[in-house]
């Protein structure tokens, strides 16, 4: 069910030959979709009208969703899933909060300060994926971060579906009520990102299109970057576990299968110094794989060459895989978890000891779970508050701090053969350099 590599003896230099990975080729699904965006940046309305009709076959009267329709999602939700919502959202909330930046004044000489001040975008659109993953709780984890950061204009868009009258999926339009968006659209895929960026006779557009999606968003996101802002790219699912003797092959396997649900291609990785405990869950995973509602598509992911058992020799060297890994969610069930778990450099999310599994952080735990796939976590972070924000230096010098600075500036202009700047600063002072 999964496939077991043994990379006991020394590790090889560069462990990205070894790793299990999906090749997903956004590159060739950017040729498919380039024409989709140039259509609705041409056509507008009318061109996602005729995409809605042929990827979801839905026929829209408006691409906005209307506040009625909104509303009524929310008075049909059943009352436990917005208790749990509203849960989610209030605890989402508190960590995120908690991310604001405050704006930082730097003296750097008498008369001389540089301020970094922060301002949140000012429109950024959401995109929500519908279809299988159908998930109000992402709507949560991009929402939070944006209303927390202070922007001011937020959309969300998600595909139109045909059994729920053309509209996005009733739970996702609810989620969007408890958190007081009222901009919602019924456009899906590369479509709704070439809507936001552009912007057409019925959404304005903006600066910034923030959201999980297929391999189409992905690519949309990629052609458009530039015009518009973008988190990173989010792919298919990941889960990490680095565990140790001490592990409990029953949590191991249900972790492992929790990510594998979301999608054929989700990769789950298990990084073990023990022989014992591979085995354990290489006998688990069948047993609770198949009493699943999704065994078929969890079976095709824990199959995957994208998913694998890794045995090291011991923790250290799991250490250095995870590391060159970099999951979107890693796990440690290992003794010593939270020492092991401050020696990670890279990963989206770490999830430390016996009490704190993934599911959790997908929806209860306070963190975000929009997190960089496909060791992207190398470079990137998460959405978070920050992810809204844009750092903006305030230069403030009187006449005095300049003169001071005249002369190292005149050199520094000189030597890159850029005259005029030594002199922008000469003219302020008579065209001299003062001393
Ligand atoms: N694990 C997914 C998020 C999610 N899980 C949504 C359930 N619903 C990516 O972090
Ligand atoms: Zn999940």
């Amino acid at each position: 069910m999964i496939s077991r590599t043994d990379l006991r003896g020394a590790l090889p230099e560069d462990l990205r030959d070894v790793l299990p990975r999906a090749d997903l080729d956004v590159e060739a699904a950017l040729e498919k979709v380039r024409p989709i965006c140039e259509d609705v940046r041409h056509r507008g309305v009318a061109a996602l009208r005729e995409l809605t009709a042929r990827f979801e076959g839905v026929e829209l009267e408006s691409t906005r969703v209307p506040a009625e329709v909104i509303t009524e999602a929310l008075a049909k939700l059943d009352p436990r899933v917005r208790a749990a919502l509203e849960e989610s959202i209030r605890r989402t909330r508190l960590v995120h909060r908690d991310q604001a930046r405050a704006d930082v004044t730097t003296q750097v000489v008498p008369g001389g300060t540089v301020t970094e001040r922060w301002i949140p975008v000012d429109r950024v659109g959401l995109y929500v994926p519908g279809g299988r993953a159908v998930y109000p709780s992402s709507v949560i984890m991009n929402v939070v971060p944006a209303q927390e950061a202070g922007v001011a204009s937020l959309a969300v868009s998600s595909p139109a579906q045909r059994e729920f009258g053309g509209w996005p999926h009733p739970s996702i339009l609810a989620a969007c009520a408890l958190l007081g968006v009222d901009e919602v659209y019924a456009v899906g895929g590369a479509q709704a990102v070439a809507m936001f960026a552009y912007g057409t006779e019925e959404c304005r557009p903006v600066a910034m299109v923030t959201g999980p999606g297929s391999i189409w968003v992905a690519a949309a996101k990629r052609l458009l970057k530039g015009r518009i802002g973008i988190d990173s790219e989010a792919g298919p699912t990941e889960i990490a576990i680095l565990a140790d003797a001490t592990a409990d092959p029953v949590h191991v396997a249900a972790d492992l299968i929790s990510q594998a649900e979301h999608d054929t291609i989700a990769a789950a990785v298990l990084v073990t110094d023990s022989e014992e405990l591979a085995g354990a869950v290489e006998r688990e995973l069948p047993r609770q794989v198949a009493a699943t509602k999704h065994a078929e598509r969890i079976t095709e992911a824990l199959a995957g060459r994208q998913s694998g058992i890794l045995l090291v020799d011991d923790m250290e060297a799991g250490l250095r895989v995870v590391d060159a890994y970099a999951a979107e969610h890693l796990e440690i069930q290992a003794a010593g978890a939270a020492e092991l778990a401050a020696r990670v450099r890279n990963a989206g999310a770490i999830f430390v000891g016996s009490y704190a599994p993934v599911s959790l952080g997908d929806y209860m735990a306070g963190s975000n779970h929009v997190l960089p796939t496909g060791g992207c976590a190398c470079h990137s972070s998460g959405l978070s508050v920050q992810t809204f924000l844009r750092g903006v230096h305030v230069v403030d010098y009187s006449r005095e701090a300049l003169a001071e600075a005249a002369a190292h500036v005149c050199v520094l202009a000189d030597t890159e053969d850029l005259p005029a700047h030594g002199a922008a600063i000469r003219a302020r002072f008579d065209g001299e350099v003062p001393s």
